[in-house]
């Protein structure tokens, strides 16, 4: 067995792994006690990162290239030079005949720092067109342009050690319990550390964040900017704002203070609707504390007015000088793990090398001498919202897509479609073979992916780590570099560049980030001090890390000085603006989207493994009890969402996390998983002015009722060692679905169980004929002459059940699935079948006597704990320790932790 130092591939905390593994196999992982993001820790995505990477889910990746040369022909594997040469052919062609932006690059914050460069270069020093943008427009641009405009540069000023400094910790729009679980860890150990540190909370929603806090301001959403207002004018009028650091190191205040003097905390609680007392206790506790350290993420930033929700919270740090001090500052949370690492080698279409900004003729004059080119584009590219809809109306005719799934995760996801089976040549590098967006494939070039490969990547506190490669990639997959320098070399010679050799000289990895380092000379995220020999050597280093310096720079702005022409940080007097799309009398519904604790954007690689969905099994709305009411609405039933760009129909669960008057979807489930368009075909395509990052955070929806069609349910499940994976029979499933029900109203396909996972497909569709049911029964081996069937054709049901020794194995039922439930418990829990067989097609909602329980939710994923199990034992007196001591709840990665305690405290399950 071997061991091989990396770093997690999901959030941006950036844990460091420890990757085991054996003849070429992944065998463990654990957290790398020497990484100072983590220290050893790991959350429940972290933690079973070897099982996404076990060979049975190797089904799911896509593992040589295909190519489709007709829209109407299937894809068929295709060697590289085939591959290449076809994609060289296209884009010379298309650049040859309507110049170089008509074709564009659409990339992603999952890409290490080196793949972002060469991408870079290759669109912007190559072809020459700005339009290079990423996944990262629809997450952190917002926290980009707001640094930017406020302290002067895209740099987090603070880091994780600040948690341990702080006397009052800000956490808006961000579900840190979620999202950056290890983060929340260092915040739990911290308050126990100092009890008397505040921690407040903004969001809309009551998130496991927000029962942690001392004061949870539980906003409406999209009105950010009047509480932060409110709160400078109570810091103004009580007379708590930092003058002296005003007038040293800062401009603008003036026309600030006029602004805010209109946003009394009165006039803001009808605004946000909280009360003005808790905007008075949020300012003094921000104001008085010894250092005030806010964290934000997508509340703020997904937003049509993302930027100025940035910078009025920065205003707020820099107004009573909480800036440039342990414990002190505005640290925007990254999202995903190389976020920063794409910032910086400016993968956005306005950005340039080393933050530099397309806008600046000097800067791009650099970037051209840098790379030895004449110049670089002046006109600023598309950014993703633009690019799509540029994709659609044909001014772009090809898109090359990496490392991300535009098609799932995009605003207004029929407009996505739309556009690319309107694009002439669309190209896919991806790792999995399975993803909305691969449907829409010329070219899937299969990409190796965590585990595989090497570079390096930036975290949210501007620390460089290492990834690194502990087995080879399945198949014929490639780096994602190695595949953009490939493409970038033929394309040059194609297009007659003499330089092209030149201009793409690599070797591997460390040649690239050798070349990115020199592009951050005397630059605000300077590293030229820093090599992979000093990483290797001394682990993972914080920017700027200047040449001839000891180490990196813990914290920024220590001096009061910035980054601007004056040296001085500006105020912005930023107003409230309404959403784009506000409640009407049609859509009464503000709809918020977000994460699931432990899934992963578009599931590709979580949706592989069946205990990553025990927390939350289907797609759900979560909607106020009052809501479900006035709609005689129950818990389960089916809902149809709709907002004025399409509709998704899904299960309701009634939630005390959410107002009356407000929803949330997680933003997971695609049309891979849920049918129709999945969830973004109900979001808005509206984006910020200055960051043109879209408001996926708030959409106008209409709720109703929705009982058509035949209930469907398909089950089958899968032994551990199987010749089909669970993925080979999901695919199966899914096929049998749009092929044999493509009218289904309703669907939601994933996995449940442990060891032995379930495929679960639940359907509503108004016809069943028995072709159709005929097919669904071969994707689930239901077509075997053992299997029991009941069938009433004048209502309309029938069922089929399939007993393997004495497990249950395959269940469909069509017309009447009171039993699904239990059914599948059975089936994830491999209980035998015994005495229950007899009632296996029966009408019965409970499992009969003898039968185990529906067990439901999971809490604790690492020792399979269900909720169920924990509400029994809190209800029979027993404490949190006890509980612990007895099943292990949370004493392993501790991302249930603020689970288990709210609840402890009587809270609601949900
Ligand atoms: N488990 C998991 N973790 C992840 C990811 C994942 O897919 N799964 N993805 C990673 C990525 S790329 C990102 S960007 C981060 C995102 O991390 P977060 O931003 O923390 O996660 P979200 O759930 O998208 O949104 C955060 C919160 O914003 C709140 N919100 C909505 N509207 C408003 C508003 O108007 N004002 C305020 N103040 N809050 C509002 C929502 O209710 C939600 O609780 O997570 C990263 N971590
Ligand atoms: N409604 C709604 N929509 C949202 C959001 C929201 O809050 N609400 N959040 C937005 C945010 S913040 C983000 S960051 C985006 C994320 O949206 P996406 O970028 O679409 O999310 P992922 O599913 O992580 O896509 C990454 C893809 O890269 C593939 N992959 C993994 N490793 C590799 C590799 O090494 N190489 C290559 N080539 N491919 C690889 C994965 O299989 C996966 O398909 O979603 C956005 N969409
Ligand atoms: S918090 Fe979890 S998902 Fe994020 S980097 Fe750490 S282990 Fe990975
Ligand atoms: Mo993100």
């Amino acid at each position: 067995m071997a061991e091989t130092k990396s770093t997690c591939c999901y959030c941006g905390v950036g844990c460091g792994v420890i990757i085991e593994h054996d003849a070429g196999v992944i065998t463990g992982v654990r957290g790398d006690p020497s990484h100072p993001a983590n220290f050893g820790r790991l959350c429940t995505k972290g933690s079973t990162l070897h099982l996404t990477a076990a060979p049975n889910t190797r089904a799911a990746r896509a593992l040589y290239p295909e190519l489709r040369t007709a829209r109407t022909e299937k894809r068929s594997r295709a060697s590289w030079d085939e591959a290449l040469d076809h994609a060289t052919a296209r884009f010379a062609a298309i650049i040859r005949e309507h110049g170089p932006d008509a074709v564009a690059f659409y990339i992603s914050g999952q890409l290490l720092t080196e793949d972002y460069y060469v991408f870079n270069k290759l669109a912007k020093g190559l072809i020459g067109t700005n339009n290079v943008d990423t996944n990262s427009r629809l997450c952190m641009s917002s926290a980009v342009a707001g640094y930017k405009q406020t302290l002067g540069a895209d740099a987090p000023p603070a880091c994780y050690e600040d948690i341990d400094h702080t006397d009052c910790l800000f956490i808006s729009g961000s579900n840190t319990a979620f999202a950056h679980p290890i983060v929340f860890r260092r915040i739990e150990d911290a308050r126990k550390a100092n009890p008397a540190m505040k921690l407040i909370v903004v969001d809309p929603r009551r998130t496991d964040t927000a029962e942690a806090a001392d004061l949870h301001l539980a906003i409406l959403p999209g009105t950010d900017i009047a509480l932060y207002n409110a709160m400078l004018h109570v810091m103004l009028w009580e007379g708590w704002v930092d003058e002296a650091y005003i007038a040293a190191h800062t401009e603008g205040f003036d026309a600030l203070r006029k602004v805010v003097r209109a946003y009394t905390p009165q006039m803001a609680a009808g605004i946000c609707g909280v009360p003005a007392a808790d905007i008075e206790r949020a300012a003094q506790w921000f104001a008085t504390s010894k250092a005030t350290l806010s964290m934000y993420c997508q509340g703020l930033n997904q937003s049509s007015h993302g930027t100025h929700n940035n910078a009025a919270l920065i205003n707020l740090h820099l107004a009573s000088g909480h800036l440039g001090r342990p414990g002190a500052g505005p640290f925007s949370l990254t999202g995903q793990p190389n976020a920063m690492g794409g910032r910086e080698v400016g993968g956005l279409a306005n950005l340039l090398s080393a933050h530099r900004d397309l806008a600046n003729p000097q800067h791009r004059a650099e970037v051209a001498t840098l790379w030895g080119v004449p110049d670089v584009p002046a006109a600023p590219g598309k950014s993703a919202v633009e690019l799509f809809h540029a994709l659609e109306s044909g001014e772009i005719k090809a898109v090359w897509i990496a490392c991300t799934n535009p098609a799932q995760s995009m605003p207004d996801a029929a407009q996505i479609a739309r556009a690319l089976a309107k694009a002439e040549f669309v190209v896919v590098q991806e790792a999995y073979a399975t993803t909305e967006t691969a449907a829409y494939a010329d070219l899937l070039l299969p990409a190796s992916t965590w585990g595989e490969k090497g570079g390096t990547v930036t975290n949210s506190e501007r620390r460089i780590s290492r990834v690194r490669p502990a087995v080879a990639a399945p198949g014929e997959a490639r780096h994602d570099w190695e595949i953009t320098v490939d493409f970038a070399r033929r394309l040059g010679h194609a297009l007659g560049n003499s330089r092209t050799d030149a201009l793409f000289p690599y070797a591997d990895e460390e040649a690239i980030w050798n070349e990115h380092r020199e592009s951050t000379r005397d630059r605000d995220l300077d590293i030229t001090g820093l090599s992979y020999a000093t990483l290797e050597a001394e682990g993972p280093q914080q920017w700027p890390f200047r040449s001839g310096a000891s180490g990196g720079k813990t914290r920024l702005y220590e001096d009061g000085l910035f980054p601007t022409e004056t040296g001085r940080a500006k105020f912005v007097a930023t107003e409230h603006l309404p959403v784009a799309e506000p409640v009407s009398a049609k859509y009464p519904i503000a709809l918020t989207t977000g994460r699931l604790r432990d899934q992963w954007h578009g599931m590709s690689r979580t949706g592989t493994l069946a205990r990553l969905f025990a927390h939350e099994a289907e797609p759900l709305l979560h909607m106020n009890r009052a809501d479900l009411d006035r709609r005689s609405l129950a818990e389960g039933d089916l809902v149809r969402v709709s907002s004025r760009r399409g509709a998704v129909t899904v299960k309701v669960a009634a939630s005390d996390s959410v107002r009356p008057g407000q929803a949330f979807l997680p933003m997971h489930w695609g049309s891979n998983s849920m049918g129709g368009h999945g969830i973004n075909a109900l979001t808005v395509p509206a984006f910020d002015p200055w960051s043109k990052q879209p408001e996926l955070k708030h959409t106008a929806v209409q709720v109703e009722k929705f009982a058509e069609g035949r209930e469907i349910v398909a089950l089958r499940r899968v032994e551990p060692g199987a010749d089909d994976s669970a993925m080979v029979v999901m695919a199966r499933v899914r096929e049998a679905l749009h092929s044999s029900l493509p009218d289904a109203s309703y669907s939601s396909l994933t996995l449940a169980g442990r060891d032995a996972p379930v495929v679960v497909l639940k359907a509503r569709a108004p016809a069943t004929g028995d072709a159709a049911i005929a097919a669904l029964d071969r994707a689930v081996a239901l077509d075997d002459a053992h299997a029991l069937s009941y069938r009433d054709a004048r209502r309309d049901i029938a069922k089929r059940a399939l007993i393997d020794g004495d497990t249950l194995s395959a269940v469909r039922l069509v017309g009447e699935t009171k039993a699904a439930g239990w059914l599948q418990d059975m089936m994830a829990q491999g209980t035998p079948a015994g005495e229950a067989r007899k009632w296996l097609l029966a009408p019965l909602t409970q499992p009969p006597a003898g039968q185990q329980q529906q067990r439901g939710k999971v809490v604790c994923n690492c020792f399979d704990v269900a909720e169920r199990d924990i509400v029994a034992a809190f209800a029979s007196g027993e404490t949190l320790e006890s509980l612990q001591a007895r099943t292990r709840c949370g004493t392993n990665c501790g991302s249930c932790v603020p689970e288990l305690k709210r609840l402890c405290t009587g809270g609601q399950p949900t």
